[in-house]
């Protein structure tokens, strides 16, 4: 269990974290409920869907070695530094990760541990699954605590007599086919987007992507699989025959690997990104002093796999203790769709502010305005409202022609998902959201 003492970001403390302790300073931005949030580890819970999503996942990579438990507090070294994020990269702003002091974080990606499982030299294969923490919007498939899955496989070249191309094609032999027809245009590298490595030769990494794109689309294939025989089971001929798997390709970028790439699928209307990944950098091997290996990584949200899997609508879900919620999902079933218990009234309710400061006329220079950053408006209306808000939208943004003062508008979408929410309780916590704003972003309510 968790446990917190002097959360208070303005003092010098200390805060207790499953029985570890942590000096916390001006950098600590954690508030109470995600650190109670900690003990939960809703991916090891018996029959919550994100166990059973982390299971048939693992179970598409046989022989990799599983690391489900690792602990999520780490260092800006290990979350950041070791995977050659630069300096003023804005992932290690306060506001957008959660910090307990200004080398402490709470890992913002499982990716926070490939150095560490580098190092180790454990397994030619591995995943990795875990709760992660950022400060980010609040809406349907958003939310502070997510949980990912990394994988990473290695081939060393002291092992293949140096010829990784040679081993990263035999196993892609050994991999299942599927007959997805999947939207790939991109060259595997680009000189400028996508550059090849220093130490790779185009052919290591042409059958390197090979292996990582197959092993991915095989996950997609048997997840969509189950999620179709779940609607048939369930009646919906329409869900389970009409619409096909539509997959795609996309470049990226991250500082860990090179070429990178994301893997995105047609739900509801629109492409959802469901995983990032690439070739991992040799400077990671190198500084794991595992430097003959070459290998790919990918790092997947079990979230956005499971509302696919189970057809869950909002990702406040996986956080619900309600029967009618966990009673529908169990691991020795095959899977289920989620049928929704009703569907309670929502109530929006809009906060429309000035910020302090004001422009300078004609645009350009914003330097008086106040630092403004949404993400802080997110972290209030969880503080004060948590699971009780659906989503936060800005609504309406402008610049007084006059006084030049800046004017925001946020409409807040108050709606429980396992009841009715009085009008006289959405009153209070608006009402508290406002005054809490007012105090900590000393903006002026209109
Ligand atoms: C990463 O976190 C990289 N560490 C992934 C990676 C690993 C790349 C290894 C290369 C090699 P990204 O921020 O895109 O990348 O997140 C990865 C996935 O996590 C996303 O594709 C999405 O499925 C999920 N995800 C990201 N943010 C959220 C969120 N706020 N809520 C739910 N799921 C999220
Ligand atoms: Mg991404």
């Amino acid at each position: 269990a968790s446990s917190t003492s002097n959360h208070d970001p303005s003092q010098k403390g200390e805060v207790t974290i499953a029985g570890r302790k942590y000096p916390t300073d001006s950098w600590m931005n954690t508030p109470p409920q995600i650190l109670s949030a900690v003990a939960r580890k809703l991916h090891l819970q018996p029959d919550h869907p994100l166990t059973i999503t982390r299971k048939l996942i693992e179970s598409r990579f046989p022989g990799y070695k599983y690391y489900n438990d690792l602990f999520p507090v780490v260092t800006t070294a290990q979350n950041f530094d070791s995977l050659g994020f630069p300096p003023d990269h804005p992932g290690r702003s306060k506001t957008d990760t959660y910090y307990l002091n200004k080398d402490t974080v709470l890992r913002t990606h499982t990716s926070a541990h490939q150095d560490d499982t580098f190092r180790a030299n454990a397994s030619a294969g591995f995943l990795i699954s875990a709760d992660v923490y950022r400060r980010d919007a609040v809406d349907r498939s958003h939310y502070p605590i997510f949980h990912q899955m990394e994988g990473a496989h290695m081939w060393d070249r002291a092992q293949h007599g140096g010829n990784i191309a040679a081993a990263a094609r035999a196993a892609l032999a050994q991999l299942p086919r599927h007959d997805v027809a999947v939207e790939d245009p991109n060259p595997t590298v680009h000189p400028e987007r996508n550059p090849l490595q220093p130490e790779h030769t185009l052919e290591e990494v042409e059958a390197v992507a090979a292996h990582l794109k197959r092993s991915l689309e095989a996950v997609v294939v048997e997840i969509f699989s189950r999620a179709r025989d779940a609607a048939a089971a369930c009646g919906d001929a329409a869900a389970a025959s009409e619409e096909p798997l539509r997959v795609r390709w996309v470049e990226a970028y991250f500082p860990f690997t090179s070429p990178s790439w994301e893997l995105e699928i047609f739900w509801q209307g629109d492409w959802l990104e469901v995983l990032g990944c690439g070739v991992v950098q040799q400077q990671l091997l190198k500084q794991g002093d595992v430097p003959s290996q070459v290998g790919w990584a990918f790092g997947i949200g079990l979230e956005r796999i499971a509302m696919l899997l189970f057809n869950i609508p909002d990702i406040r879900l996986f956080w619900s203790q309600d029967q009618r919620f966990l009673s529908q999902f169990s691991e020795s079933r095959p899977v289920q769709r989620f049928v929704p218990f009703s569907k309670y009234p929502e109530c929006y309710k809009d906060v429309s502010f000035w910020l302090k400061g004001t422009s300078a006329a004609g645009g350009g220079s914003k330097a008086s305005v106040q630092d403004f950053h949404e993400n802080d408006v997110m972290e209030i209306v969880r503080e004060i409202a948590g699971d009780l808000v659906e989503d936060v939208r800005l609504t309406d943004e402008f610049t007084h022609p006059k006084t030049r003062r800046r004017s925001m508008c946020y409409r807040i979408n108050y709606r429980s998902l396992e009841r009715t929410l009085t009008n006289e309780e959405i009153n209070d916590l608006h009402g508290k959201i406002c005054a809490s704003m007012v105090e900590k972003l000393g903006v002026d309510i209109r």
